[in-house]
């Protein structure tokens, strides 16, 4: 098993403080915003984004959550049995006319993704809706991009990236495994 360190700690909270300005630049502020975290780690993030652009904008950006499984309906499964199936949606605020900004960990098919813009979008009519995601590692199986990336790790189907985040993990990295 070989492990190579994608991102320690202060590249993480650097590619956070990026995407956080990029956001409020992109969007012209963040009014019209809801940034929404797709459980679990992708949640925490959001809230780290939150922080952030709180911090530079001088006022709160409102915040949701979606938890998002992965449904498979064979245990020895292929991939194209997972289903990704949305649990719970936790958005307080109206979504209509808003540019609502989702934030995962991980982006790799974009199945999980797609059950998010699903889920959103049963709510009401957004005015957009974008994507932000600490890693991207390829692989996609629709078509899905982000407009929002902490870093690009092109991957083979083999190797696993671990996101470790302080609130649960007790630390902050992200390391890529190969067999
Ligand atoms: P997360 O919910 O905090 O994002 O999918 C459940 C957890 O397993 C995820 O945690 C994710 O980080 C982790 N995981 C690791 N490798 C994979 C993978 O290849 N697919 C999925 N769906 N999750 C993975
Ligand atoms: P997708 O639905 O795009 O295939 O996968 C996205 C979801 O699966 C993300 O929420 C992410 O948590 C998880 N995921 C997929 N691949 C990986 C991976 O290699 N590492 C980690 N940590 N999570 C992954
Ligand atoms: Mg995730």
């Amino acid at each position: 098993m070989v492990r190579n360190e994608l991102l320690d700690g202060p590249s993480m909270a650097r590619a956070l403080t990026r995407i956080a300005h990029e956001i409020i630049e992109r969007n012209k502020g963040i009014d019209e915003c809801i940034l929404v975290g797709i459980k679990t780690r992708g949640a925490f993030l959001a809230k780290r984004l939150a922080a952030r652009i709180e911090k530079i904008e001088g006022k709160p950006i409102r915040t949701g959550e979606l938890d998002i499984t992965l449904y498979r309906d064979d245990l020895s499964t292929k991939h194209e049995n997972e289903q990704a199936h949305v649990e719970q949606v936790v958005i307080e605020d109206a979504v209509v006319n808003q540019k609502i900004i989702l934030v995962d960990d991980v982006l790799y098919t974009g199945r999980t993704v797609r059950a998010a813009l699903d889920a959103v979008m049963d709510l009401g009519r957004p005015a957009q809706i974008q994507l932000a995601v600490l890693i991207d590692r390829g692989h996609r199986e629709l078509p899905i991009r982000a407009d929002y990336v902490g870093k690009n790790v092109p991957t083979s189907g083999s190797e696993r990236i671990i996101v470790n985040l302080q609130e649960v993990d007790q630390q902050d990295c992200v390391v890529l495994y190969k067999e």
